[in-house]
Formats: structure tokens, sequence, C-alpha cells
């Protein structure tokens, strides 16, 4: 898999790529990340990424020109799945997660200012939200969805059962883990998880999960139950 970000701030993404899963991902070959910054691939003389909006009001807005180019000048990317990032897009989920992590290409572009010219929309295949709040800029939003497409790629994780299990993929939160010591500050560990009975303990995490999700989150245990009647 190849993804490409387009952002004016490369510093703000390529530390977080070169740490703990993410950097496994990459170092082995799981997916080959590149980090563009598009004020490179401004025409203007002091090489602006941004304008003031046609109409007036505060605020500044993304050219159209600078994004064009750095998409254009990415290989194959007329076969790539172009994201852009925004509050106004889809709010992102483990379901869409999964959908984009099939994908052999992608190329993500990070905003800043008060907006897009819309007209760089024209360009995009899809308008992805991380959720109902607002940051300064797309880069952290990018991180988290390329975080969670990466982690599902077959291989990533040492662990291959562990990206079905975790919460989410199932449409329920995950069942509560303890490690060593048995007993810590007088609070011990269930017993049935020392029971050695593993059918019993899967019963168990199951029921847990359920409560869990049921208390935490009605609106996916809604989600779960609907599922379970198809
Ligand atoms: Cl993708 N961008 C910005 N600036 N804020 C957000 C977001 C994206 N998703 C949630 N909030």
């Amino acid at each position: 898999m190849r993804i490409d970000i387009l952002t004016l701030f490369p510093d703000m993404i390529k530390p977080a790529l070169s740490h703990s899963m993410m950097w496994r991902a990459t170092h082995y070959g799981f997916v080959n990340i590149h980090v563009h910054d598009f004020r490179a691939f401004s025409e203007s003389k002091h090489k602006s990424v941004d304008d003031s909006p046609y109409g007036g009001g505060a605020g500044m807005v993304l050219r159209v020109e600078p994004v064009v180019n750095a998409l254009r000048s990415i290989e194959n990317h007329e076969h790539a799945l172009k994201i852009l990032m925004t509050p106004q897009g889809i709010t992102y989920n483990q379901t869409r997660a999964e959908t984009l992590s099939k994908n052999e290409h992608i190329i993500i572009l990070c905003g800043h200012y008060e907006g897009y010219d819309e007209r760089i929309r024209d360009y995009f295949d899809v308008e992805i939200s991380i959720g109902d709040y607002v940051l300064t800029g797309g880069e952290i939003a990018a991180l988290a969805v390329v975080d969670s497409i990466v982690r599902l790629i077959p291989g990533v994780l040492s662990n291959d059962a562990s990206a079905q299990e975790d919460s989410f993929s199932n449409a329920l939160l995950e069942y509560p883990q303890y490690t060593r010591p048995r007993v810590y500050e007088g609070k011990s560990v269930p017993d049935i998880l020392l029971s050695g009975h593993h059918e019993e303990i899967a019963k168990w995490r199951f029921e847990e999960a359920v409560r869990r999700t049921k208390i935490r989150r009605p609106d996916l245990y809604q989600q779960y139950q609907e599922n379970k009647k198809k």
C-alpha cells in the first residue's frame, strides 16, 4: 500500500511515522508513506498557498493551484483514492478504516486556514472528518486516519488476531484485561481468568464486552443488537 500526504507542515507528520507500529509498518515495507510540502507547488512569486476570500470576510482560504499541482506530481495519482481532511466531511469510524485499508494507493490532503477554495473539492473523491470538534489543521486528523489504516494491513500487528478482536471491529467495546500482579493494593484479578477454562473465559469476556458496551456506549449497543437480528 502507498500513502501520500499533502501538507504545509511535513514536520508535524514525519516524527509520528518514525516510532512504534507506524515505524515498523514502513520499515518492513508493509506501507510506503510519502509526505509532500505542497507549498513547493505554488506558482506565486512568494510561494503563497492562501488568499483572502472573494466576497470578503475574515480569514484566509487555501488556493486551488498549489494543491492541484502537488496532486498531479504524484505518480499514478489518477488511480489513487483522494481524501480531503475537513470537519465538513463524513465522520470517520472503524468500518471506514477497514474499507480504506483495502486501497492500493491513497492520497490525503491536510488543509489549514479558514477553509478550502470550493473548487479543490472537485479533485477529491471523499471528505473525511474525525469527529465533531474543530482542529487548527488537518494533520492530526490525517495521522489518526493513517494510523487506523496501517494497523489493519495484514502483518503489521505481530498478532494478526488482535486487530480482529479490538473494540469496534465487532461493534462491541473490548473486554477488561489484566496482567501481573494477581493482587495490587487489594484489587484482585477476576478468578475466572486464572481458572484455565478457555471456554468459560471466552464466555466471560464476551459478556463483559456486552455489559461494558451497554453502559458506556448505548449507541453502539443498539447497533450491535440490530446487527444480531440480521
Ligand atoms: Cl479532518 N480537520 C480539522 N481542521 N478539524 C477537524 C477534522 C479535520 N476532523 C475533526 N475536526
